[in-house]
């Protein structure tokens, strides 16, 4: 059975890379698989956070899912600490893990920059929390943006392993040659990777301490309007092929934030827009912006009113997941030899 899984870091500012490349894609799949949407909260706070703040924005971005259309009665939607069940298998993968793999990634150098040693732990074992995430509920299909390719590779990695030194248990146990499945990414479409409005080779981020870096999900129309027109960009007109952006990744980024907006192609919009001044084009980024965006926002703005709606979703979609997960994790606990009641 086909089952997608995907979260959310509820770390403030949520912005238009997370929904191109993520929460606009979870409402497109709802057609065709069973899907688990989780913001992460235990990720957030693999850097420090502030509790009133925190709170406040698990309550926001489940608003963003709803608010963007995800259904939490035909699908799950919940925050991951109410699913114990994470934080359990977390600590088998850590088992599972090697140091080594672990050493490679590039969001954990990123993030905790010059002064590793002041890291937390959990910053650095993000990646096995994550991969946790994901195969507790045995998920085949992860939507995510580009930058999240090396961590589902050291999911497969560490299920692949999970399989192998289990293998004989996990037969033994009546769960055939392999236990947990290797999860396939989808990275797909024009906006896997939205840039920065300022600096075309740094990725669109909530932390960027630019406000005019990045759209956010709450912006209204002026200041979309305003981010838009401040948008770095190049002195030519927009080329007509899509080979005349290699070079060019401000406009590049521009064209591939509008195919995304319209559910079209970069091919598509340089056969309309190819030619235009900036100054045009972007006068046409604002209406698409304004035009597909308010509504989200607008939705948003209603049901952060009613917090107690969003914490019984966020309840609710608990209930659902723990029962799914506990099934997992009490197999886990078989196959890797635990005792446990019955
Ligand atoms: N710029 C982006 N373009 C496309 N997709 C993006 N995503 C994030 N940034 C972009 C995708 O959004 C989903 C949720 O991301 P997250 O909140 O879990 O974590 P993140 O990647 O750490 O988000 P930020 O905005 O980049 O935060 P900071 O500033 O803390 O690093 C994921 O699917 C992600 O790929």
């Amino acid at each position: 059975k086909e089952l997608v899984f995907s979260g959310v870091q509820p770390t403030g500012n949520l912005h238009l890379g997370n929904y191109l490349g993520a929460i606009k894609r979870f409402v497109a799949m709802q057609e065709n698989y069973d899907c688990i949407y989780c913001v992460v909260d235990m990720h957030a706070i693999t850097v420090p956070q502030n509790p009133a703040d925190l709170t406040r924005q698990i309550r926001e971005v489940t608003a963003a899912f709803l608010a963007a259309g995800i259904d939490p009665k035909r699908h799950i939607v919940f925050n991951q600490s109410q699913v114990p069940q994470h934080a359990e298998l977390a600590w088998v993968f850590n088992c599972v893990a090697r140091l080594g793999w672990l050493n490679r990634m590039t969001q954990f150098k990123d993030k905790a920059g010059k002064d590793r040693e002041n890291a937390s732990v959990g910053l650095y074992a993000y990646p096995s929390l994550m991969a946790a995430d994901i195969l507790v509920y045995r998920a085949t299909h992860v939507p995510v943006g580009e930058d999240q390719k090396q961590h589902l590779e050291l999911t497969r990695d560490i299920a692949q392993k999970f399989n192998n030194d289990w293998a004989e248990s996990i037969a033994a146990h009546g769960f055939g040659e392999a236990f947990f499945p290797l999860t396939e990414p989808m990275i797909q479409g024009p906006a896997t990777r939205v840039m920065s409005l300022r600096d075309g080779s740094k990725k669109m981020s909530k932390s960027d301490p630019s406000d005019y870096s990045r759209i956010n999900l709450t912006d209204d129309a002026d200041t979309i309007a305003q981010k838009v027109r401040k948008a770095k960009t190049d002195p030519e007109p927009l080329p007509s092929e899509v080979e005349g952006l290699k070079t060019r990744p401000e406009a590049e980024n521009l064209v591939a934030i509008y195919a995304a907006l319209m559910d079209t192609t970069p091919e598509e919009v340089l056969r309309q827009h190819g030619g235009a001044q900036f100054s045009g084009f972007k006068a046409s980024l604002v209406d698409v912006a304004v035009t597909k965006l308010s509504p989200v926002a607008d939705e948003m703005r209603r049901l952060m009113g009613d917090p107690g709606h969003i914490d019984a979703v966020l309840a609710d979609g608990s209930a659902r997941a723990r029962a799914l997960a506990s099934v997992t994790m009490d197999a886990v606990k078989d196959i890797v030899g635990f005792v446990r009641a019955r």
